[in-house]
């Protein structure tokens, strides 16, 4: 399996350097490094520490967004609640991490070179906090693709997708994202099972900006320490000529 791909900021940004998606083709991820300054992220890591109150909750404490992502609302049954509270959790984000979505959006428009659009409806741009000490710390996250979000339509044809995870606040130790060697198949339809297929674990670094097709499975891995794994997701979906975003 290739190793990712690693730019800095000023590379994502030079239009006369291969672009995200060209060397993507060719590898499982692509790494920009200090996306984000330490600065900007430790201020965003206080202001979502300091919104605990407007914290969701999922699967019973093992995770929090500040913000709701769609997937963990579809898989607890609560798509009705995601969607009343779509505009609310964009307030909640803007609140405490203010100028954050906004940010993603636009390093959304540099990894694709073109307009992103925020998903009408849906909320934008969202902070996963993963805590010290529990599940996903203990045992890692659950081995996955990221084609949730996508409608069928867009699933079967296996129409463009991304996904972009901002790393405000790593653990202490681990926490790496592993990247396997497999690709959603819309025909096989691939269950989310890595075994004996190639792989590799990145290590996130404070500001980088981990780009990857989100058809290909991946799983956080355990991690040590006792700080939470806290960081910015972002979806990107390919709809009609354009691409739209979400979480
Ligand atoms: O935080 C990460 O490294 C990836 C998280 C993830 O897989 C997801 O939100 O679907
Ligand atoms: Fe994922």
């Amino acid at each position: 399996m290739r190793d990712v791909e690693v730019l800095s900021l000023p590379q994502l940004l030079d239009s006369t350097q291969a672009s995200v998606t060209t060397l993507l083709a060719a590898c499982p991820a692509v790494r920009i490094e200090a996306a984000m300054d330490e600065g900007a992220c430790a201020r965003y890591v206080k202001g979502v520490q300091d919104g605990r109150g407007c914290w969701v909750e999922d699967f019973d404490g093992e995770q929090f967004t500040l913000g709701r992502a769609w997937y963990t609302h579809l898989e607890q049954g609560r798509t009705a609640e995601y969607f009343r509270c779509a505009a609310e959790s964009d307030l909640n984000v803007e609140r405490h991490a203010p100028g954050l979505q906004s940010r993603m959006i636009e390093l959304a428009a540099a990894v694709v070179r073109g307009r992103v659009e925020p998903r009408r409806g849906w909320c934008g741009a969202a902070v996963h906090v993963f805590p010290a000490g529990k599940e996903v710390s203990n045992a890692g996250g659950v081995v996955h693709f990221d084609h949730e979000g996508l409608t069928p339509a867009q699933r079967s044809s296996r129409s463009p997708a991304l996904s972009l995870v901002l790393m405000l606040q790593p653990p202490v130790r681990g926490g790496g994202l592993r990247l396997w060697d497999a690709l959603w198949d819309p025909k096989q339809g691939t269950e989310e099972c890595g075994d004996g297929k190639d792989s590799l674990t990145l290590e996130y670094a404070v500001g980088d900006l981990l780009v990857f097709d989100s058809y290909r499975l991946h799983q956080i891995q355990p991690f040590e320490g006792d700080q939470d794994r806290i960081s910015a997701s972002l979806h990107l979906g390919w709809a009609a000529g354009r691409w739209e975003a979400w979480f």
